[in-house]
């Protein structure tokens, strides 16, 4: 087992969040709620948005708000976790760092650096800092696995060739941009990838061992989920509650992300973790109120971690960064139940 593990085996409890372009749209999408369920960071393929379309619904009410970033720490590190993993990119395209190879970026369209108000505020709380990224992009244009005539099912897309998109292209440009993110803004503790699926076959799809092997060249001490990959010896034949390998081979990543699903007998020797929401979607939606209790999370942390595992726990704030009270409520909660009977 490899020793860059050592801190995140202790860490047990962290913060995640989905916090883009589609947190301003809330969930709502001319006027009318798209669900009262389900993950609204994937609101454009819901609503079968074309990427300009969605840009020019969403772009407007996404207005982070001074001090966004300070709040965030604040309440990860009150509330016990010891490492945040916050969306650099998600689905839709939308980059929240100053990129030079896109102007699809927090950088040119709100001149601000979203990634380094992240980092900077996680950092002075002492937080460990961790970047999920999606390989999956429904803005490149050549991205090769969708396009928006196909859209509202681009996971139903064919690869390249498809006589239309150089999806190479694709990857040169998600190389570049993870090469940005993995050179600006210090030592960065775990990538997290997401996600290959049923058409996107790890290595063939994004040049995914070049990719990993240049991010560990620029960050020695960095982790990797195994969500780059979708075979089944890379320990992932489903996200959902399906079983899953146990097996991680290093080569495809250093600990496994099962997704809302434990085990009973737990997974001796495997690293692993579980992603959560707290209500039933990870982007920020209005409509969503189906929140779990602070109970039901707390035993939550207690069954994975007494099975050896880390919970990820999400938050989705709003288009100007606040998080949800319902949110801060519970974070501060299982805080509290941390402080009198957690670890230190
Ligand atoms: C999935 C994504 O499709 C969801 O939107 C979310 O980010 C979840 C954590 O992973 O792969």
């Amino acid at each position: 087992r490899d020793q860059r593990m050592e801190w995140w085996r202790e860490a047990r409890f962290g913060m995640f969040v989905h916090w883009g372009l589609y947190s301003g749209l809330a969930g709502t999408w001319e006027g009318k709620a798209v669900s009262d369920r389900g993950g609204m960071e994937w609101i454009q393929n819901n609503v079968g948005a074309d990427t300009d379309t969605y840009a020019e619904a969403a772009i407007p009410l996404f207005k982070p708000k001074q001090g966004f970033a300070e709040e965030w720490a604040r309440l990860a590190k009150q509330a016990g976790c010891k490492y945040v993993v916050f969306t650099t990119k998600h689905h839709d395209g939308f980059a929240l760092h100053d990129s030079h190879v896109s102007d699809y970026d927090a950088g040119s369209v709100l001149e601000r650096d979203l990634v380094r108000e992240i980092v900077d505020a996680c950092r002075a709380q002492g937080l460990r800092v961790g970047f999920y990224h999606s390989v999956i992009d429904w803005h490149h244009d050549q991205y090769g696995y969708a396009n928006s005539q196909q859209l509202p099912h681009p996971l139903k897309g064919k690869p390249y060739p498809n006589g239309e998109r150089d999806h190479s292209k694709y990857v040169e440009f998600l190389h570049k941009q993870v090469d940005e993110l993995m050179n600006n803004y210090g030592p960065v503790d775990i990538v997290w990838w997401d996600y290959s699926a049923i058409d996107y076959q790890g290595d063939e799809a994004w040049d995914a061992f070049n990719l990993m092997a240049k991010v560990r060249k620029r960050q020695p001490g960095v982790i990797m989920n195994n969500r780059l990959f979708r075979i089944p010896e890379a320990g992932w034949k489903s996200m959902g509650t399906a079983g899953f390998s146990t097996q991680l081979d290093p080569k495809y990543g250093d600990f496994i992300t099962p997704e809302q699903h434990v085990p009973d007998e737990g997974m001796p020797g495997v690293d692993w973790e579980t992603c959560m929401t707290m209500n039933t979607t990870w982007g920020y939606s209005e409509h969503d109120h189906a929140w779990k209790s602070t109970e039901t999370l707390v035993r939550n942390l207690v069954d994975i971690v007494s099975k050896g595992g880390n919970y990820l726990l999400n938050i989705g704030p709003t288009g100007d960064g606040t998080i949800p009270p319902e949110s801060v409520e519970r974070m501060q909660a299982v805080g509290d139940w941390m402080a009198t009977n957690g670890q230190a």
